[in-house]
């Protein structure tokens, strides 16, 4: 009789011990992310998104986990709180950087949250960045040059020239016309 109520004992002792690790051993969990992000492209220091992490082990932060994430946020707590034996913190994230879709179309942000305890979970923001009509049109060389015979016959074509705009849709459409019309015809076609 007192064999087993010794056995029940150390397997209770057991059973608590493995719970109270287990729980210990939970890293921070982010809460819901928006799984749609966009923004038009330019500069400003607006608010992206609010996003918060919580856990058991003691008060949560928030960072940036990388450098490039660094350099195009800045990441301000909100609150701390701690509710039963939970601990959450909310951080706003706000741009920092100039967004350009031309170079970059999308922001991979790459978060961290650590706990008092050190335990990390990572998490990835994916801001999508929409087009403005911020580009001028380029020609593809500054000066173009061309020899013609002076008996050339009228409306012979005497020169081709490109212009590109990286912008989409509308902005991203170029139209041609002369400045300066002096000896040159407008019979011009694009
Ligand atoms: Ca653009
Ligand atoms: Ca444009």
């Amino acid at each position: 009789m007192e064999a087993i109520l010794k056995l029940g004992l150390v397997c209770t002792l057991l059973i608590s011990l493995s719970q109270k690790g287990l729980s210990q051993n939970y890293p921070p969990r982010f809460g819901t992310v928006p799984s749609l992000l966009q923004f038009n492209e330019g500069c400003s220091n607006r608010t992206l998104v609010t996003i918060s992490a919580s856990g058991k082990n003691g008060v949560i932060t928030i960072s940036a986990n990388d450098a490039a994430t660094q350099a195009k946020v800045d990441i301000t707590e909100i609150s701390h709180t701690k509710l039963s034996d939970v601990f959450s913190t909310t951080v706003k994230i706000t741009q920092k950087a100039c967004m350009d879709r031309e170079t970059e179309p999308t922001w991979y942000l790459q978060l961290l949250a650590t706990d008092t305890s050190g335990l990390k979970m990572g998490e990835l923001l994916q801001i999508y960045i929409l087009d403005v009509n911020d580009e001028h049109p380029l020609f593809t060389s500054k000066l173009f040059q061309i020899t013609e015979f002076e008996n050339a016959s009228l409306y012979t074509e005497v020169l081709k020239v490109e212009a590109n705009d990286p912008d989409n849709g509308i902005g991203g459409v170029v139209k041609y016309s002369l400045v300066a019309q002096g000896q040159v015809s407008n019979n011009y076609s694009s």
